[in-house]
Parts: structure tokens; sequence; C-alpha cells
């Protein structure tokens, strides 16, 4: 995807189950290469007591210990302790869905690279590297758009954009945070959908990578019917506010 405007480029990467993404503003291209020192990794985490151990290890040892982690948190099981233990920082609030919890884990840290992720153990967390080599090179690059993976959202959100995605509702995205930043957000459930599609249809450079998924560890906090329809909700909604935007 091309589509470029004033603001310039935002970055995506996608994986091959659920997508994966990042953002970066070109209008201020960055000299030096980010590192996991400016590796923020954020969560919402809802009773992951079974994953989230793995989950934290996972990040510490791709990123040396570097990244700093942070995890809001709405649990009734042991969570909150665990991930202080692996020296998260750990912001505790009522569970209030998905968009509510990682709305203040990308907002709560301040440095200038931004990964969302699940804490259920079912996103790659060796994928942190692509990632970051994902939003330097955006950073320094001429925008480009690399489509892979393909998930069931992706059609209808494609048809409304006018630019073809593979998974809108990947938990595993990287972001330069002042494209996150710069942009109000309105989703929660649907929260993943609308960080994808304002980003691309505002002109950032998005990208998809293929990426693992694997099972998930402990139960899901997403229902399924009435989850899959606040998406859709979302990705109709964005996509037809982004469209008028234009005008
Ligand atoms: N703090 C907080 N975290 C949440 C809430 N809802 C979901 N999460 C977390 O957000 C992440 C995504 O939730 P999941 O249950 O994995 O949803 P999903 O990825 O759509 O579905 P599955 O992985 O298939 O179960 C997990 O790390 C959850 O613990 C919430 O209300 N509050
Ligand atoms: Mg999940």
């Amino acid at each position: 995807m091309s589509s470029l405007s004033a603001n310039g480029s935002a970055d995506e990467v996608d994986e091959t189950g659920d997508g994966a993404a990042t953002a970066t503003d070109d209008a201020e291209r960055v000299e030096d290469r980010y590192t996991f020192d400016d590796l923020s990794v954020v969560m919402g985490t809802y009773n992951e007591e079974e994953a989230i151990g793995t989950v934290l290890e996972d990040i510490d040892e791709v990123t040396g210990g570097k990244a700093e982690i942070v995890c809001v948190d709405g649990s009734s099981d042991r969570t909150p302790e665990i991930a202080r233990e692996h020296g998260a920082t750990v912001v505790e609030q009522e569970p209030q869905g998905y968009g509510v919890a990682v709305r203040e884990a990308i907002l709560t840290p301040d440095r200038s690279v931004v990964v969302t992720t699940d804490c259920d153990d079912t996103y790659p967390m060796e994928a942190l590297p692509e990632f970051l080599a994902e939003i330097n090179d955006g950073a320094e690059a001429m925008p480009v758009f690399n489509r892979l993976g393909n998930p069931g959202f992706a059609a209808v959100a494609s048809l409304l954009m006018g630019e073809r995605v593979h998974d809108t509702t990947t938990g595993m995205r990287a972001y330069r945070r002042e494209v996150v930043e710069g942009i109000d957000w309105t989703e929660n459930t649907g929260l993943s959908a609308e960080l994808l599609i304002r980003p691309l249809m505002r002109g950032y450079d998005v990208r998809e990578r293929p990426i693992h998924y694997a099972e998930r560890l402990g139960e899901t906090k997403l229902d399924p019917i009435g989850g899959g329809a606040a998406i859709a909700k979302s990705i109709v909604t964005v996509c037809l506010e982004e469209q008028l935007r234009r005008f």
C-alpha cells in the first residue's frame, strides 16, 4: 500500500493467524537506530497467571533484559505479583475490556517504540528484533506496505479502506510512539483494528510480517460472538470516519 500524506509513514508487521504492526512517522526521520533500550513491550493482563511468567521471561531473554515491560492488570489471581517479580511495571485497573487496558498500557511508558502483545503466550517474542528492525527501516526508508498472512475481518476492512490488509485483530504490533499518540482512539474490543485502520488511512507506512501464532495458555477473555460483533462494528465505524475525514 502506498497511500501517503503529509504526515508520512507508519509501518505494520503481521503474522499468519493474527498480525503485527509498526507505525513510523517519517516526517521526522531518526538518524540513530532504535535499540531495545528504546522499546516498551506492553499488554493487558487479566488472570494470566498460567502464561505471564513465560511471556515475561521470553521478552527478557530476547531483549537481553533491556525492554521495559508494562502490564495493565485487572486480575484477581497472582498475575500482578508474578509480573512484579519479573521486574515489570504493573498498573492496576478494574477489568473494563481489552482496549481500555491496552490504551493505558500504550500511554504509560514513554519510550519511543511500543510493542503491544497479549499475555497468553500466543505471540512469539522472538519476533521482537524483527519488529524493531521494521520500525528502524520504516523510519529511514521510503514508505512501503508488505502484505503477508490472511485473517477474516481483513477482507471487509480492505474493501472499506481501499487498501488490502491481512489481519486487523492481531494483538502484536510495534508502533512509533508519536504516531499512536498523535491520533484519538475510541474503540475498546476493536482497538486493534482501530490502531491499524486509522494510521493506514492517514497515509502511514503499515507493514505486515508473518509470525507464528501459538495455542493460548489459560482461558480466553474474549466473548467470541459479542467480541466479534464489536470488532466488526469498530472496523465499519472507523473506516467510515476515516473516509469522511478525507473530505
Ligand atoms: N487488564 C485487562 N486485560 C484484559 C482485559 N481483557 C483482556 N485482557 C488481556 O488482553 C489480552 C487479550 O485477551 P485474550 O483473551 O487473549 O483475547 P484474544 O487474543 O482476542 O483471544 P484468545 O487469545 O483466543 O483467547 C490478554 O493478555 C488478556 O489478559 C481486561 O478487561 N482488562
Ligand atoms: Mg490472546
